[in-house]
């Protein structure tokens, strides 16, 4: 994949949102997002058709603007809504497997720490999300932050791959993440939280 699509990476599902996603994703996309990953998963989220419809609303305006949009774990949603792109965790499916069933998607891993870094099939997958890079309140079960160190040595163990940072990411450390060599950034809340998006994403 060109890393740079990984530059400002907006992961949100409505139970990240206090107003209507889909305004949310616009302003996004209108302010410069470069991905999104539709991440419909955690108290409070959407299952069933729900999840499908407004799925295939969130779908809509990253076609319409050209930006890759990604699905979180669901393989059979991902298939629905001819995402883009699959974004696994350590505790779903296997990235392998998940490669064998979509060969032409992107496919992004997380990571968060150098044991499962070494575990990981990375030539099954396209990029690496690393992190909690800081401490995070979105994600209940976030591990132990990596700091931005961790980042510096995945690059230099792995100077070409595509690796964004994740996790407690905002508008006034997102410049270490990138200094320390990551591709992008990929946050929830700077952007859904953020009171006015258009700044936020400019500033990250
Ligand atoms: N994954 P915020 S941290 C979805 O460490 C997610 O893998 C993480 O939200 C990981 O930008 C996280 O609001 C939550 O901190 C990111």
């Amino acid at each position: 994949m060109e890393a740079h699509l990984l530059r400002k990476y907006f992961i949100m599902g409505s139970q990240n949102c206090d107003r209507d996603p889909i305004e949310i994703l616009t302003e996004a996309v209108q302010a410069g997002i470069t991905a999104f990953q539709f991440r419909e998963k955690g108290p409070g989220s959407l299952a069933g058709l729900r999840k499908v419809v407004l799925g295939r609303q969130l779908r809509e305006i990253c076609y319409e603007y050209s930006i890759p949009f990604f699905v979180n774990d669901d393989l059979e949603l991902a298939k629905v809504l001819g995402a883009d792109g699959i974004h696994v965790g350590q505790d779903d499916r296997f990235a392998e497997e998940v490669r064998a069933r979509f060969p032409d998607k992107i496919i992004g891993l997380s990571v968060s720490n150098s044991l499962e870094l070494e575990n990981s099939p990375l030539s099954a997958v396209d990029y690496l999300g690393a992190g909690p890079v800081f401490a995070t309140g979105t994600k209940s079960d976030a591990k132990t932050p990596v700091g931005t160190k961790w980042i510096s040595q995945i690059r230099k163990q792995h100077p070409n791959f595509p690796l964004v940072g994740i996790g407690g990411i905002n508008t006034t450390n997102s410049n270490e993440v990138m200094e320390a060599g990551a591709d992008g950034v990929a946050v929830i809340s700077a952007i859904t939280k953020a009171k006015d998006i258009q700044a936020a994403v400019r500033s990250l």
